[in-house]
């Protein structure tokens, strides 16, 4: 159960994370950090030049960590870029990849002073993370970390459509009783 101080911290909104306006946005990148599709490649295009120089220049990140980059023309100040896992059956380290995506993200946050964060679904998309399960380790691993630091006031998961949407909502209700 989420204690009810971390709960007011979390918010699940439904919409597009490259519109967003906490201090950071997390992009859930690949091992090269050279720009992709789905959420990535919005970003990338949504942000411009900047963003990709500077992951050049950091030359890649290994599956469930994070390193961080300019927001360039984005309204967030910064992206946190992390690699999730690419699912396979749940049983090739997919879930504690993908709890240390978001763990290492926020950590990297407190790091930077940053105290409002936006996370998309991660894994979830060309990744093929099932949903409710990747919701379930998202939401446990940020209300973790949360627990541990004060510092960050908000974490919001931004979900693309209304089935991501849902499935978070679902978890996020029945983990709180
Ligand atoms: N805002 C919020 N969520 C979005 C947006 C957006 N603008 N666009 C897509 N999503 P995916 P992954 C959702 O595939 O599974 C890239 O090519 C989408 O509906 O973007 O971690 C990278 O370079 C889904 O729920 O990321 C990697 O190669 C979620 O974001 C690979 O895809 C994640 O889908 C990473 O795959």
């Amino acid at each position: 159960m989420i204690p009810k101080e971390i709960l007011k911290k979390i918010e699940l909104v439904q919409g597009d994370i490259t519109r967003e306006e906490t201090e950071a946005i997390v992009n859930a990148a690949n091992t090269s950090l050279l720009g992709g599709g789905g959420v990535d490649g919005a970003i990338h295009r949504a942000g411009g030049r900047a963003i990709l120089e500077e992951c050049k220049k950091i030359g890649g990140c290994p599956t469930g960590e994070a390193r961080i980059t300019t927001g360039g023309n984005l309204k967030a100040k910064y992206v946190i870029h992390t690699v999730g896992p690419v699912y396979r059956d749940g049983n090739h380290g997919e879930p504690e990849l993908l709890a240390n995506a978001h763990r290492n993200s926020f950590r990297l946050a407190v790091e930077n002073g940053i105290e409002s964060l936006s996370f998309p679904a991660i894994s979830t998309g060309v990744y093929g993370y099932p949903l409710r399960e990747a919701a379930k380790i998202a939401i446990g691993a940020i209300a973790k970390e949360l627990e541990a630091n004060s510092s960050v006031q908000l974490v919001r998961f931004v979900l693309f459509d209304q089935t991501a949407l849902d499935a978070y909502n679902e978890v996020l209700d029945g983990v709180v009783d």
